[in-house]
């Protein structure tokens, strides 16, 4: 017997430019039965990525965390006891404490990042919470901020494109952006322009599914983005089809950009990117004279040593043939400048305290968590509250981040959904609610739609949300701020309130009514064009070239780079994204497991080790190994290695690699970003 259900909202809150709006369908007894796309969102459109319209099997797998637990085994063993809300927290509690009394407060560390993008329970209560214990501050970047910065620098806010408008372009190039698997939801309005004449220009050093169907695919070397756009500029002066009424009005460093980019010749271009110079040529020219002309840039160009200096390049372009004037033209990256929330309101770094020694609490970047655990003194490193997270599979040098997870004398606390790598170091092991279950606010980098979720299911067993179990920690912790007290609607009430004009008139209320609001950017039924007449808002108040940081040196691990390096260890490994997985989300299932075991190779590359599709082979270099199969196909050029990502650790075969043993942890050019794709690695058949 059927039983009737009802149908509920919510909101995706995976790290993905989409933010989709859902709807779900729960019967009588609670139990989500279906999860589908809302078909009145305007960029959702009906319709779900693969891997979350199976997301129910995730909320309904066997292996959610449920309880409590404490370590049993040793630190990295997966060996626990259940154990009680009461002792956990009193346990962590106590040890926070004592770290704090011994060694100062600062040798505390949260570790968190975007496993929920949703605003409460991604930097809201967990702030106020640090803030007010006076625990080191966390960098967040280990995705964005080297492009993030370099928006800010060239920009001022960060607010691109708006998806809605891509289907007026003539032109749209994707351009380190692997469209049809990080944000499928643009997908229909590229189609649109495509139906409508558009061309569809892919830009990149690996062909996937949007390599595949695009109208031109221009294969690069790994890195070397800076010295492809210095190049289109270089033709765009030559041939004199800037829009010099644009540059003159709005832009400031044009006689530095010129001078700079006199040298970047298409012959010397060609040297450096592999892309040959009549196309390079082809480029500038078809993107100067196609109007309007579009730049998809999603955050793979970034992930590298000179990832800042490649995004404001690449950001240059639509300021230099003013394609920011037209409907469809322009750049998209993200849109997430368009949210401008109070995040003082909800975050209160008011609350901070000054530490032992005096000073502001000191800061320490994400991406170098494996020095941070085992180099950082004064005061080292002693407990670290983990949670939207999996760094024991995604941080960079994972060998030296496991080095530090692995210290006896280090207190970590997890809060997690399933038993990651992560988890399995955990001394206190809490179990979370997922996005179905609690109530937040979600910004997006791919839109301009504000969305509120309201939990949609129950949480099962004892898990509680990020938001709650922090309040319950600063109880623990004798913190009586009535902050830790404010109730969720309150807390996203005094985000709305930031007086900005983009915010103007939307309410907590108006969010329970109409679930997604577009941000006042532009007259309801009206284009967003955030630059189309300049409205830059940089000190200067004009588009910022920044010529002086903009000359191309190759990454240190590229084919250019370290020759001694380079002697050893050949091949550059692009560990990009993988279709059904959302970075280690999903990691424990099968056919990911299976998506994420491989790694591409080039014909040439393979003959010369005797490889053959199928084989096990090993990936190497000083920083450590992993065991793959190989596929050997035309997804990659000569020199380059391409693995999807990230794998659990713990499922890969032998002593648990994981990719990112092999990944650096050197910082980007700006924003102190990680540089998963400047990575080399030499590639060797594994015994018969
Ligand atoms: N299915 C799926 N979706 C995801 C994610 C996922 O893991 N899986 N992750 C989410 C997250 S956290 C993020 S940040 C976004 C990221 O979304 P994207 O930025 O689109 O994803 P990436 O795979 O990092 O990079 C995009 C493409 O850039 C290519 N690339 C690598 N190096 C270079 C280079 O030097 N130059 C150029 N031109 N291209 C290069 C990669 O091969 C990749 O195909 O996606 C989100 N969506
Ligand atoms: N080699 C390589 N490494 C990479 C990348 C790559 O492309 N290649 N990409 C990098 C990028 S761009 C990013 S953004 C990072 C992402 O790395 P992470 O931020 O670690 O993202 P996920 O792997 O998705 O893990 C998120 C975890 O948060 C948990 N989680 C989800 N919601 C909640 C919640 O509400 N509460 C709690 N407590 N937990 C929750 C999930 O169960 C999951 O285990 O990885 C980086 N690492
Ligand atoms: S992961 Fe992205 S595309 Fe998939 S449902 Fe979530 S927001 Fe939409
Ligand atoms: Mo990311």
């Amino acid at each position: 017997m059927s039983t009737p259900s009802v149908v509920k909202h919510s909101v995706c809150a995976l790290d993905c430019p989409d933010t989709c709006s859902l709807l779900i369908n729960v019967d009588e007894q609670g139990r989500g039965s279906r999860l589908r796309g809302n078909p009145d969102h305007p960029v959702t459109r009906g319709f779900l990525c693969g891997k979350v319209a199976k997301y129910l099997d995730r909320e309904y797998s066997p292996d959610r965390l449920l309880y409590p637990q404490k370590r049993i085994g040793a630190k990295g063993e997966g060996k626990f006891a259940r154990i009680s809300w009461d002792e956990a927290l009193d346990t962590i509690a106590a040890r926070l404490q004592a770290a704090a009394a011994e060694f100062g407060s600062e040798s505390i560390l949260p570790y968190s990042y975007a496993g929920t993008m949703g605003l409460l329970n991604g930097s809201g209560m967990d702030r106020r919470f640090f803030h007010r214990l006076g625990a080191s501050r966390l960098d967040r970047t280990i995705c964005s901020s080297a492009g993030g910065e370099a928006l800010t620098r060239s920009f001022g806010i960060r607010t691109t494109a708006e998806p809605e408008q891509f289907r007026h372009s003539k032109l749209i190039i994707a351009w380190g952006a692997n469209v049809l698997t990080t944000n499928v939801h643009l997908w229909p309005f590229i189609t649109e322009a495509r139906r409508n004449g558009a061309k569809f220009y892919v830009i990149e050093p690996v062909k996937k599914k949007t390599g595949e169907v695009a109208d031109r695919f221009f294969r690069i070397h790994p890195g070397t983005d800076l010295a492809l756009a210095l190049g289109m500029i270089h033709v765009i002066l030559r041939e004199n089809l800037q829009d010099q009424d644009y540059i003159d009005r709005y832009t400031n460093g044009f006689a530095e950009l010129k001078s700079l980019a006199a040298k970047y010749t298409p012959e010397y271009v060609e040297g450096v990117t592999g892309i040959a110079r009549e196309d390079v040529e082809l480029l500038a020219r078809e993107y100067a004279t196609t109007r309007p002309a579009m730049i998809r840039a999603n955050y793979g160009i970034q992930r590298s040593e000179r990832g800042g200096a490649a995004i404001r390049a690449i950001s240059a372009l639509p300021a230099l043939t003013g394609a920011w004037r037209e409907i469809g033209g322009g750049l998209q990256m993200s849109t997430s400048g368009g949210f401008q929330f109070n995040r003082a309101n909800l975050e209160m770094p008011e609350l901070q305290q000054k530490s032992a020694l005096g000073r502001e609490a000191r800061i320490l970047n994400m991406s170098e968590l494996g020095k941070v655990l085992t180099e950082v003194d004064n005061p080292p490193v002693k407990a670290m509250v983990v949670y939207n997270t999996n760094p024991a599979a995604i941080a960079p040098n994972l060998n030296l981040v496991r080095k530090g997870l692995s210290r006896p004398d280090l207190f970590t606390v997890v809060l997690e959904q399933f038993q990651t790598d992560t988890a399995d170091y955990a001394d206190v092991l809490l179990p979370a609610t997922t996005f179905l279950e609690h109530t937040d606010l979600y910004l997006a980098y791919g839109h301009y739609h504000l969305q509120l979720a309201r939990p949609a299911l129950d949480a099962p067993g004892e898990c509680k949300s990020n938001v709650e179990v922090f309040r319950l920690l600063a109880k623990r912790m004798g913190f009586d701020d009535a902050c830790f007290d404010e109730s969720e609607d309150s807390m996203i009430a005094g985000l709305l309130r930031s007086g900005h004009r983009y915010l103007d008139g939307i309410t907590v209320e108006r969010l329970d009514r109409e679930r997604s609001i577009r941000l006042n950017i532009a007259p309801e039924g009206q284009p967003f064009l955030p630059f189309a007449e300049g409205g830059f808002t940089t000190r200067s108040g004009k588009f910022e070239f920044g010529a002086g940081e903009l000359e191309y040196v190759p990454p240190v691990e590229s084919r250019a780079g370290d020759a001694a390096l380079r002697s050893r260890y050949p091949m550059e490994l692009v560990s990009s994204k993988s279709h059904n997985s959302m970075n280690s989300t999903f990691g424990n299932k099968p056919d990911v497991d299976d998506e994420t075991g491989f790694v591409a190779i080039h014909t040439a590359d393979a003959e010369a080790r005797q490889i053959r599709t199928g084989d096990v082979v090993r990936l190497f270099n000083d920083r450590g190994s992993v065991t793959l199969r190989a596929e050997v196909d035309g997804v990659v050029g000569p020199g380059v290695l391409y693995a999807p990502s990230v794998r659990w650790p713990k499922l890969s075969p032998g002593s648990g690699g994981g990719i990112n043993t092999l990944t650096s942890d050197r910082l980007t050019d700006m924003g102190g970003g990680a540089t998963f794709y400047s990575c080399l690695v030499q590639i060797e058949k594994c015994g018969d």
